[in-house]
């Protein structure tokens, strides 16, 4: 599956960092991509959307729309 998740409340890169490790740690996860500049995640991988967004939560930040591509 591929997501897309909003995070507006990322804002560096230090931001960015924690949220890609927080990602990366979950099982099933295959590649992410942060974009600071458009405040956007991107994932890949075998992984509920639920878990992502409980990740990212646990890290510290608030996602605020989830989609998840076909
Ligand atoms: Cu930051």
């Amino acid at each position: 599956m591929k997501y897309q998740i909003v995070v507006n409340d990322m804002t560096c890169k230090h931001c960015q960092a924690t949220i890609e490790q927080a990602i990366n740690n979950i099982p099933g996860v295959e590649n992410v991509i942060v974009n600071l500049d458009d405040k956007l995640v991107f994932v890949d991988g075998d992984v509920a959307g639920e878990k992502i967004v409980e990740a990212i939560r646990k890290a510290g930040y608030s996602p605020q729309n989830i989609v998840e591509e076909q």
